[in-house]
């Protein structure tokens, strides 16, 4: 069991910090989770039917609708000092590779480079049939009303075939990008230490990668304000916001030092 100036110490020398990030990184900019109750998605929505090809096929102007209503909630938010502390984290240690799950750009927006997105972007859109990427158009309509999420929006059509855009997200029961899951368990297997931040932990197979990373020696350590699913495999969990440890912890390891 690691202890927290054993973390530090550990934090500060390290070589290849691995982070695997989910929506608990982006609750602070005002993005709501899945699974928190109440706020999270779910708590409103069967996932089933709208996280999924048969969803789309069976209302594509409901799933639609509602992803328009994620994305414009992104477009509108800000990087919260989460993102802006990973980023920062990357000029101070010689190798980070960024794993998430989410589908916003916040991430990017933060500064982080080359971020391995395991379930796709809602920020890049593509048709349903011949895969043809979809570039929205500039504007932001302003009077977009983000309050009612089930909001019914027929979707765009392909300038090239004329089937349906689809978001460029992975639903269940599709695959994963075969190569961004590939980089992501060599880095858990690679690396010096996995943070998990922000996941509960109950999406396969992203939620195998803390465990592949355990069975590799490599320390887990997780940031969330709940004790979650690593709790059996994580080797510290700091009990807390990411937006308010993370700034906390680059303190303690990198500013700290320099006093
Ligand atoms: C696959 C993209 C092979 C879209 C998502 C039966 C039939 C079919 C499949 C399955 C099955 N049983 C299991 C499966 C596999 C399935 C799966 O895992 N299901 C689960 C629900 C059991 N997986 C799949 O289908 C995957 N594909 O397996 O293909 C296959 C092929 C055919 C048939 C079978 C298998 C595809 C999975 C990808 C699904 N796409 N999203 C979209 O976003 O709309 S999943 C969705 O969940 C998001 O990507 C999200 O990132 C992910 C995980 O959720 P979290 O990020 O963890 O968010 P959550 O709300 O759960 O938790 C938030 C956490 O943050 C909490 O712990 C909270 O405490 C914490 N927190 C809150 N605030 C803060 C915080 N932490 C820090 N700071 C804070 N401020
Ligand atoms: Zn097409």
């Amino acid at each position: 069991m690691m202890i927290y100036d054993e973390f530090i110490e550990k934090f500060r020398t390290l070589q290849h910090l691995v982070i695997l990030t989910g929506a608990g990184v982006s609750a602070e900019s005002g993005i709501p989770t899945f699974r928190d109750a109440l706020t999270g998605l779910w708590a409103k929505h069967d996932p089933y039917k709208l996280a999924c090809a048969e969803g789309f096929v069976a209302d594509p102007a409901l799933v639609w609708g509602w992803y328009e209503w994620r994305r414009k909630k992104v477009l509108r938010a800000s990087p919260n000092p989460a993102h802006i502390t990973i980023a920062q984290l990357a000029q101070r240690i010689p190798k980070l590779t960024l794993i998430t799950q989410n589908v916003d750009d916040l991430h990017e927006r933060a500064g982080s480079q080359n971020v391995i997105h395991l379930h796709g972007s809602m920020h890049n859109p593509r048709c349903f049939k011949c895969s043809q990427p979809y570039i929205y158009p500039d504007e932001i309509d302003d009077d977009f009303d983000d309050s009612i999420p089930e909001q019914r929006i027929p979707p765009p059509r392909c300038n090239q075939c004329g089937d349906v855009i689809r978001p460029g997200v992975v639903w269940f029961k599709e695959q994963l990008p075969a190569l961004d899951f590939n980089l992501a368990e060599v880095a858990c297997t690679e690396g010096d230490l996995l943070l998990v931040i922000g996941t509960s932990g109950m999406v396969y197979p992203a939620a195998n990668l803390p465990h592949l990373a355990h069975q590799a020696g490599i320390p887990v350590v997780e940031i969330n304000p709940n004790i979650d699913s690593f709790n059996s495999i994580s080797d510290f969990h700091i009990s807390g916001k990411a937006g308010k440890i993370l700034p906390l912890l680059y303190q303690a390891a990198f500013e700290d030092l320099a006093n």
